[in-house]
């Protein structure tokens, strides 16, 4: 009966387990300890404690099963926020996504204008570079046309007259050279040694050669280089303006006597001044000094009177000559080959230091030379 009694009572126990509360069973284990005996109670004991420990652990299991509530609870809010969190973090990344977009865009764009920048940089150098190849080539177009017209102006000057000497050659023989002296014409005269390099600008000897000429004669020169002749005031006046000259007169008389007569700085001016003997230097010789009066005068002829003389000198002695009054010398007058003046109206050749100044004596010989004071 005592076990029938365990079992139903431990089964109503199993019944009511979990809404008792350990006080309860306490009490009840006190209960049944006041009214079972020893044997009963050594007999429930374990039996009481075991469901002691059951409504313990079931009120642990409750607690748990609370704190596993208020979890899942926050886990739930948690899992809410994440949610909402993710939504957040999408729509951010939706923003940057947009954002790295328009970077590329704008990027994509701005290497657009970059290269752009860079070709009109290119256009614009290259468009400088071609205006200048443009400009240059022309200026070397301009230059060769320039060149070629001092070319042929030089080829129709000068062709073939490059290895002619400038002045008589020193040492030569005597003899007829062509002459090419810087900025002139060349031109043929006779060179005389063994007075080196010297150049004949007038020669009288045999009265062939009419010398009453005209202004244009003088300045152009004539006669026949080779028997009497006048070189020209001209030649005389570019070949002295570019350098000192002397000038050395060859004086002879009918009698065979001779002098002359040199000065060491010869130099006549332009037609401009009328070729006014502009210089003469220092004077040196045997016929004296017949011209030293003469210098600063000019030129005259029959035809131009630039004399000091209210008369024609040129016109009265007959041939052109820088006459003052008029004339110390004349070397240009008529050749009378007795040496003898033959009228009043017509002078000779004369060059009054030479002969006593006896203006009825005509010479019959005159030699003017010249040559670079440098040689
Ligand atoms: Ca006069």
């Amino acid at each position: 009966m005592k076990a029938l009694f365990s079992v139903l009572f431990l089964t109503f126990l199993i019944l009511e387990e979990l809404s008792f509360t350990v006080a309860d069973l306490q009490q009840e284990n006190s209960n049944e300890k006041g009214e079972c005996n020893g044997y009963c109670f050594s007999i429930f004991k374990p039996v009481l404690d075991h469901f002691v420990q059951l409504k313990q652990s079931g009120d642990k299991n409750d607690e748990l099963k609370g704190n596993i509530n208020t979890m899942e609870k926050t886990i739930k809010d948690l899992q809410s926020q994440l949610e909402m969190n993710e939504k957040l973090l999408n729509v951010k990344n939706e923003q940057i996504s947009s954002l790295r977009n328009q970077i590329s865009s704008i990027e994509t764009t701005l290497s657009a204008v970059s290269n752009q920048l860079s070709e009109c940089r290119k256009t614009d150098v290259n468009l400088k570079i071609s205006e200048s190849t443009v400009k240059i080539k022309d200026e070397i177009s301009d230059l060769k046309i320039y060149i070629e017209s001092i070319k042929k102006t030089i080829s129709e000057r000068y062709d073939r007259k490059e290895n002619l000497p400038e002045t008589c050659p020193s040492g030569g023989s005597n003899g007829i050279y062509e002459l090419k002296p810087r900025g002139m014409e060349s031109f043929k005269v006779p060179c005389v040694s063994p007075a080196p390099g010297w150049t004949v600008i007038q020669r009288r000897f045999d009265g062939s050669e009419d010398f009453n000429r005209t202004w244009a004669d003088y300045k152009n020169g004539f006669g026949d280089i080779k028997g009497e002749f006048f070189i020209g005031l001209e030649k005389m006046y570019l070949l002295t303006k570019t350098q000192p000259y002397e000038l050395y007169i060859n004086l002879g008389k009918v009698d065979g006597s001779s002098g002359y007569a040199r000065y060491d700085d010869f130099k006549i001016g332009s037609e401009a001044d009328s070729y006014e003997l502009k210089s003469l230097g220092e004077y040196s010789g045997t016929a004296g000094d017949s011209l030293k009066n003469h210098k600063n005068i000019k030129f005259s002829t029959t035809d131009r009177d630039n004399d000091q003389n209210k008369l024609n000198c040129a016109k009265n002695h007959g041939g052109g000559w820088w006459f003052i009054g008029c004339a110390y010398s004349f070397l240009n007058g008529k050749f009378f080959s007795d040496g003898k003046r033959e009228s009043v109206e017509r002078h000779g050749i004369y060059w009054g230091s030479f002969h006593s100044y006896d203006y009825q004596m005509s010479l019959t010989f005159v030699e003017m030379m010249i040559r670079p004071k440098s040689l």
